[in-house]
C-alpha cells in the first residue's frame, strides 16, 4: 500500500539521484572556432559535436562557437591548453612560434594537391600529436583549405607591381612571403577580414578560395591569381584534464566522430575548391593562373622559406621531410 511515508522518501531519493546524475555525469562543453558558422570547418565541427552529444545520450554536450565569437582564432590554442575551453580549433601552422613543426604544411610548394598534402599529414602526424601532448593536449583531427592562391587588389605581372601593397597575413609563412615580395604584412584573423579590406587596412592576401568566399572578397578585390602554394590545415585538439577526466565509453565516443569529422573535412574540401572559384568569377574577379613572372617571383620567396624552415626544424624537420617523401 501507498503510505505518505513512503512518497515522501521515495520522492526525495528520486530527486537525489536525478541531481545526482545532473551534477556527477552531465557536462557541457564550449568549443571555441575561428572560423564563419558557415564555413564547411565549422559546419563539421557542428557535426562532431552532435554526434557527442547523442552518442553519449547527452552525457556529454558539445557546443561550437563559430566566428571567434568565444575566443578569437589568435586564443583559442592558450585557451584550451590553459583549461579555459576543454576544446577547441585552430589553423595549426599559426602556431609556429611554438615549434616549426606546427609551420610544416605551409611551406610553399612543398605539398600543392589533396594527395600531397594528405601525405604531409601522414608524416607530420605523430610528431604534431606528441607537440600537442607535451602541451597539455590531446589531438583529435585534422583537415585542410583548399590550395593557397594570391588575392590581390591590384593586376600585377611580377612582384614589381605589388611593392608596398598592403597584405593580410594569417601566420608567420604568409608574413614571410610578402615581405619578400615587397608587400606591408599585418597579421588579422579571418574574422576581421571584410573590415579589413573594407577600410583599406589590407589590399592582398594569400588564403584558400574557401576564405575568400566566406568573407565575400569579391566586394574588395578583383584578381584571384590560383597559385596552388599550400594546402594549411586546421586541427582540432582537447584539454588533456579535461580528456582524462572521461569515462573510456565517451573517449571512445569522441574518437570515432573525430575520425567521421576528419574524412568529412578533407572530403569536403576537395569537393568545394573548384566551387569557390567558380562563385568568384560570377561576382565578376578575375580568375586565372598567375602569370609566368610573379609566379616565379612567388617559387623564389617558397625557397627561401624552405631553406629558413630547414634552418629552424633542423633533424627533426629533415626527419619529416624524408618521411613526407617516402609517403608520396
Ligand atoms: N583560410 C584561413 C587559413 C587558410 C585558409 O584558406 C584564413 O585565411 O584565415
Amino acid at each position: 500500500m501507498f503510505s505518505r511515508r513512503n512518497f515522501t522518501v521515495s520522492a526525495a531519493a528520486l530527486g537525489l539521484a536525478m541531481g545526482l546524475s545532473s551534477a556527477a555525469s552531465a557536462e557541457k562543453w564550449d568549443m571555441p572556432l575561428a572560423y564563419s558558422a558557415t564555413n564547411y570547418h565549422s559546419q563539421i565541427a557542428a557535426e562532431f559535436a552532435a554526434e557527442v552529444t547523442e552518442k553519449t545520450g547527452g552525457k556529454l554536450e558539445i557546443v561550437t562557437h563559430p566566428s571567434g565569437s568565444l575566443f578569437g582564432g589568435a586564443e583559442i590554442f592558450s585557451a584550451v591548453r590553459r583549461g579555459l575551453a576543454p576544446i577547441g580549433e585552430r589553423l595549426v601552422s599559426a602556431l609556429s612560434n611554438e615549434n616549426p613543426i606546427y609551420e610544416m604544411d605551409s611551406i610553399p610548394f612543398l605539398a600543392t594537391s589533396f594527395p600531397e598534402a594528405k601525405a604531409l599529414y601522414a608524416a607530420q602526424k605523430p610528431a604534431l600529436t606528441k607537440l600537442l601532448d607535451d602541451a597539455n593536449l590531446v589531438f583529435l583531427y585534422s583537415g585542410p583549405w583548399p590550395p593557397q592562391g594570391f588575392y590581390s587588389k591590384v593586376q600585377a605581372g611580377s612582384k614589381a607591381e605589388l611593392k608596398g601593397l598592403k597584405f593580410r597575413a594569417y601566420n608567420a609563412t604568409t608574413s614571410r612571403v610578402a615581405e619578400l615580395m615587397g608587400m606591408l604584412p599585418t597579421k588579422i584573423e579571418a574574422a576581421e577580414l571584410s573590415q579589413a579590406f573594407a577600410t583599406g587596412v589590407a589590399e592582398s592576401m594569400i588564403s584558400s578560395g574557401s576564405t575568400g568566399y566566406d568573407r565575400k572578397l569579391w566586394e574588395h578585390v578583383d584578381y584571384f591569381y590560383d597559385v596552388r602554394a599550400w594546402l594549411p590545415r586546421n586541427m582540432v585538439f582537447v584539454n588533456k584534464d579535461a580528456w582524462e577526466g572521461l569515462d573510456e565509453a565517451t573517449q571512445g565516443i569522441i574518437l570515432d566522430a573525430a575520425a567521421t569529422a576528419e574524412s568529412k573535412v578533407w572530403a569536403k574540401s576537395e569537393e568545394l575548391a573548384d566551387y569557390y572559384l567558380e562563385q568568384f568569377t560570377k561576382e565578376g574577379m578575375t580568375v586565372g593562373d598567375a602569370p609566368a613572372g610573379l609566379k616565379a617571383d612567388f617559387q623564389a620567396a617558397g625557397q627561401v622559406l624552405l631553406d629558413e624552415w630547414k634552418e629552424k626544424a633542423g633533424d627533426d624537420g629533415a626527419a619529416l621531410l624524408a618521411e613526407y617523401e617516402a609517403k608520396q
